[in-house]
């Protein structure tokens, strides 16, 4: 068992009813949340709603290589065999690449981009390092959809992350529109910790990553946060950017359209919040999904 108080029981026989956040949102005093690209108004908008979204953060021209990259990982079937890359259910298309910035220096770069880096830490108010990340690839007409969930509660869960002081950058890498499946997000739910019920089978992560059954909030729970605050889609041509915090509750549609709905995600961890044991007490979880062996903190880099 972890070596820390387990201050989110989770994943248990009985339903627990949520409870409210106890951890900040935006970390740091006032002078370290003023100091950083985001304004006031951005701060306040990200404590409030869970998530900030941003059009046109990169440029779309500039998200072809990456693509680019993503097509030629389609025909490398070492890549496919690897136990990182998950399947679409009893298909052969891919639904996700775990570690990408393990698998690729140009997405490994991108991590350190100055901007966005500068943003994480104005978020997290401290140094951070690469929890998890990931390409979902979604691709047209067989991209499967993610139900409801909050990321912190696998982590926290099956990693043993011990606070809510993570968040998820993901970057488009395909125009999202209304049709092919773009990220769902209920603003306000990361001030609601949603025990989920059911024990977590040993190597859950077999069957979670390509469907989820144990994690997924009780309807009761998300029905009462989508009554009080709705459900937000942000959309925009490739290369914008949704930053939403390790508990806000989001998810996606299957993608019924022609069109891709290839999205990147960077899960940045403070380094005063490093994993533990798995509070749910099993083995822990591979390094592609959950990194343990290297917190140091990153650094820009400059182009
Ligand atoms: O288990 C995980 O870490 C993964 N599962 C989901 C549905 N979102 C976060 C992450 O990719
Ligand atoms: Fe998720």
């Amino acid at each position: 068992m972890s070596d820390t108080q387990d201050l989110f029981p989770t994943r248990l026989e009985r339903k627990l009813g949520m409870c409210e956040r106890i951890d900040p949102v935006v970390y740091g005093d006032e002078s370290q949340r003023e100091n950083g690209p985001l304004d006031r108004a951005q701060i306040d908008e990200y404590e409030r709603k869970g998530f900030l979204s941003f059009e046109g953060f990169y440029d779309a021209d500039d998200m072809q290589v990456f693509l680019q990259e993503l097509r030629e990982y389609e025909d490398d079937a070492d890549l496919k065999l690897s136990e990182g890359t998950i399947l679409e259910p009893g298909r052969e298309e891919i639904r996700t690449v775990f570690g990408i910035h393990e698998v690729s220096e140009r997405f490994q770069r991108l991590t350190q981009d100055p901007k966005l880096l500068a943003i994480v830490k104005q978020l997290l108010g401290s140094d951070v390092y690469i929890h998890q990340s990931r390409i979902n690839y979604k691709p047209g007409f067989k991209g499967k959809g993610f139900d409801w969930h909050s990321d912190f509660e696998t982590w926290h869960s099956e990693d043993g992350m011990p606070r809510m002081r993570a968040l998820s950058c993901s970057i488009v890498l395909t125009d999202n529109g209304e049709f092919n499946g773009p990220l769902m997000l209920i603003p306000g739910s990361h001030r609601y910790f949603i025990p989920c019920v059911g024990r977590t089978p040993q190597d859950n992560y077999k069957e979670s990553l390509k469907s989820q059954e144990v994690g997924v909030p009780p309807i009761s729970s998300l029905r009462e946060l989508m009554l009080e605050n709705d459900i937000e889609a942000p959309k925009g041509p490739a290369g914008s950017l949704v930053i939403f915090e390790c508990n806000t509750m989001h998810g996606s549609n299957i993608n019924m359209s022609c069109w891709p709905r290839s999205n990147l995600f960077f899960v940045y961890n403070s380094v005063e919040n490093t994993l533990h044991d798995p509070y749910c007490g099993n083995r822990p979880r591979p390094e592609f999904l959950a990194n343990r062996t290297n917190w140091k903190p990153l650094e820009p880099l400059n182009e």
